[in-house]
């Protein structure tokens, strides 16, 4: 729909009263925030819905293959303005909203987060989903309709405590339930061969229900469905039970089919290798299967001919039961011989790996999927063996099963036709480290699709004030080809151009301390540098590294008050697993330490430290447009991209970082002049672990951090219980496995640079808009290209 006709603001306008009155029931005198807010989003759901039909006729019409985009996350956040930009009609709705006497920004922010989602996993598949949609790439995401998103985190004392999330609570006016999209999903039960073929008797069975979200793309050009899986019970109601007067027990199917779906597991560090969340993952990969299959069929296409129609990713290993489930279905279901099943199940699959961290592997023990998934466990098996077959004589032959284990990573890799890393130097690590030897008998498999990020949410949406004056600069269009953002370089010798780009980030910091003084009782002032680390927490991630350099640079004011210091605001953002004691001890760190650094009448507002309590989307928002510093400090070889660090660069933050992930991709991007590198690299990093003492030497290398070391361990920071953090200083001292000690003096004089280089606002300013200007290349529409190039194998259908 290339011709939207955009609404003009009484039509639009007439639109939401409409909606108000008839969707919600709402008089105008009595609506609440929220009634309008679900009247504005009804009215421009409208307006996705005529794209979105185009898009799918025009699919089913010329036959286009579709791309299946299977994640057990998908991290939203706000759709309103989202759908409102791609549409064109984001002022309109201001305007509308304004002539209904409402504020346009208390409405939008009504709106809860989608957080169906932990971190950059997540996020990256809503990147790509609104990418594809951009692209014309006919696809389909399928991830479940958890009802409790990731946990909301607050403070007490310091100390992170979570928190149910409800975003169902209220309507989700976004989405359109189809009760007619329902499949049975069984597990345990049990196997028996009939007729030389496999039957699989499940023990329990329950239905997953299909709820759809239109993903509408830039200039409303196409529309994707989000389609979200719901459990619902098999069997209905104990109606017999009930009127006996057993009300709990007539509920139970009920109540044992909807764990499946009711929350998101919060962990992003360890596997955990529970029932339920095995559960979980076959019930989204089985349902999206069937829909696939039924699809495919009602076209009616021949199922060998599966792999020129079909793309299915499988967003890290939790959906990979779909080599298994595929061949499943093709066998047992649709009677096909194994060497067919497999030999299309292998050219539909693709699999990106997004993790190094070996105790974040997914391996499931042999008894539980033998348990769960008796039939699977035994095509697992089948699997294992063919392959090994069709690779005799290698001694260092690796398998998928291996001390009763399931291995998913070498199911995933051996069942796909293409298996991706996220950054140059992951892949890299994927090939040399993780899956050395199966490379080795599939050479070309591995391949890389560096991250990328959506330009629309995080430049164009979150920083209109940067936007407009890129669009005044070099016109209308860069959205939608980032690449031409280079424009700007002629730009930066022009003093007139980069007074606005720092005007612009100056309105940014000035929104961000107002919204820190109301919602943090902090006073910050926008001079000061704003040094942003949001992300989960995690040892790898180092936060660690960043407090004590805070805590280093505040020792050093004291002692030497006269010095010239920059001043800073350093902002933190994130949450750690509910069980991640480490993170947790972290988090507490910082909080204590704010409270003394923030108090402190030598300091006054050189130094200040804010922390606000639960980070998600619509934070990284307001934050990313209003920093200055950027850091992405994990320990080299341990983060596999990271999607952060492209989002502050294209809006003109710099970055202090380690040579790990995307960052060694942003620094060739934006040029070695315009980052701040410190740190081990990946290789050091491997050698220096090879002295076990390498901690306490590195220490001992250090009086400022042995000092820093000394203050914490003393309890200064927790005066009413010094022993607060021995342990913590224990480890720093006796293993300290992420290297921070070792990285600790290099990090430190990198943040002297950072001080120096801000000092001189021009250069500053220089160095902020070549960063903007050359990010083009981390435009999630630049991967998505590549993802269809390299493994999807299909085109845009515009
Ligand atoms: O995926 C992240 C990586 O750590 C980032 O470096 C990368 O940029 C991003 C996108 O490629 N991984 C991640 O977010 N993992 C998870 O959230 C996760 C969730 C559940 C789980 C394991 C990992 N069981």
């Amino acid at each position: 729909m290339k011709d939207t006709h955009l609404p003009t603001v009484q039509v639009l306008r007439d639109e939401i009263e409409h909606h108000l009155t008839y969707s919600m029931g709402k008089d105008a005198r009595h609506a609440s925030v929220y009634d309008w807010r679900m009247a504005l989003s009804l009215a421009i759901r409208d307006r996705v819905v005529a794209p979105w039909f185009a898009a799918t006729r025009k699919t089913w019409e010329t036959g286009a293959k579709r791309v299946y985009y299977l994640s057990m996350e998908f991290l939203i956040g706000r759709m309103l303005e989202d759908a409102a930009i791609n549409l064109g009609i984001r002022d309109t709705c201001r305007e509308a909203l304004e002539a209904l006497g409402l504020d346009y920004e208390a409405v939008v922010e009504n709106e809860p987060d989608a957080a169906l989602g932990n971190g950059g996993l997540g996020r990256l598949a809503a990147c790509y989903m609104e990418s594809m949609a951009s692209l014309g790439c006919p696809g389909y995401g399928y991830g479940i309709r958890y009802e409790h998103g990731l946990f909301k985190q607050k403070f007490e004392a310091g100390r992170q405590v979570e928190l149910p999330e409800d975003w169902l609570r209220q309507r989700h006016p976004w989405e359109f339930e189809r009760p007619e999209s329902v499949y049975e999903i069984g597990f345990k039960g049990t196997v028996e061969m009939v007729d030389g073929r496999a039957v699989w008797t499940p023990g329990e069975t329950v239905l997953a229900e299909a709820c759809d979200m239109p993903i509408v793309g830039w200039e409303g050009k196409w529309a994707n469905t989000l389609r979200l899986w719901s459990a619902k019970p098999t069997e209905q109601f104990d109606l017999a039970r009930f009127n006996h007067g057993d009300y709990a027990a007539a509920a139970e199917p009920e109540a044992l089919a909807r764990t499946l779906s009711r929350v998101l597991y919060p962990d992003d560090t360890t596997y955990a290798g529970k029932e339920l969340r095995l559960k979980q993952e076959f019930f989204l990969t089985s349902a999206a299967l069937q829909d696939i299959l039924r699809r495919h069929l009602a076209a009616e296409l021949a199922l060998e001919d599966l792999p020129d129609h079909v793309a299915i990713q499988m967003n890290d290993t939790h959906p990979a039961i779909a080599g298994p489930e595929l061949v499943r279905l093709l066998m047992d279901v649709h009677g096909m011989e194994f060497e067919a099943a497999i030999d299309i199940t292998v050219k539909c699959l693709g699999y990106t790996n997004h993790t190094l961290l070996p105790e974040a592997l997914e391996r499931w023990a042999t008894y539980l999927m033998g348990t769960v998934l008796p039939r699977h466990m035994q095509i697992i098996e089948k699997i294992d063996s063919w392959h090994r077959a069709a690779h005799p004589g290698r001694p260092d032959y690796v398998g998928i099963v291996k001390h009763q284990e399931v291995r998913m990573g070498e199911l995933a890799f051996i069942t796909a036709h293409k298996v991706n890393g996220v950054s140059a130097l992951h892949t890299e690590l994927i090939r040399e480290n993780l899956f050395p030897q199966l490379n080795r008998l599939h050479p070309g498999r591995i391949i890389n699709q560096t991250n990328g990020i959506t330009p629309r949410r995080w430049l164009r949406m979150a920083n209109p004030a940067l936007s407009h004056l890129i669009t005044e600069t070099i016109g209308a269009g860069w959205e939608a080809d980032l690449d031409r953002l280079r424009a700007l370089e002629p730009y930066i010798e022009d003093a007139g151009f980069l007074d606005q780009f720092m005007a612009a980030k100056r309105v940014n910091k000035e929104h961000l301390a107002h919204w820190i003084a109301q919602n943090q009782g902090i006073t910050v002032s926008p001079d000061a540098m704003f040094d942003v680390q949001i992300k989960r927490l995690h040892e790898y991630k180092r936060q660690l590294l960043n407090i004590l350099q805070t805590i280093g640079e505040w020792h050093e004011m004291r002692d030497n008050p006269q010095a010239d210091y920059q001043p800073r605001v350093k902002i933190f953002g994130g949450k750690a697993a509910p069980g991640y004691v480490a993170a947790k001890q972290i988090i507490r760190l910082i909080k204590d330490v704010a409270e003394v650094i923030n108090n402190d009448p030598a300091i006054g507002d050189r130094l200040k430290i804010v922390y606000p309590a639960n980070y998600n989307v619509s934070m990284a928002e307001r934050l990313i447009p209003a920093a200055d510093l950027s850091e992405q400090i994990s320990t080299a070889g341990k983060e596999a991209s990271g999607t952060g660090n492209m989002k502050f660069a294209l809006n003109g933050a710099l970055t202090i970082g380690t040579l790990d992930g995307a960052n060694v991709e942003i620094r060739e991007q934006v040029g070695a002049e315009n980052f701040f590198l410190f740190g081990l690299t990946a290789p050091e990093v491997t050698a220096r672990r090879e002295d076990p003492e390498h901690a306490r030497h590195a220490i001992l290398e250090s009086q400022m951090l042995q000092d820093v070391l000394q203050m914490i361990a003393e309890g200064r920071f927790s005066p009413e219980e010094p022993g607060r953090y021995h342990d913590l200083v224990h480890t720093m001292w006796n293993s300290d496995y992420f290297l921070v000690a070792s990285d600790f003096e290099a990090y430190r004089a990198a943040q002297k640079e950072v001080d120096a280089a801000f000092a001189n606002r021009a250069s500053w300013a220089k160095m902020a808009a070549l960063n903007t200007a050359r990010m083009g290349f981390f435009s999630s529409d630049r991967a998505i290209a590549g993802y269809m190039r390299d493994i999807w194998e299909t085109r845009s259908a515009l």
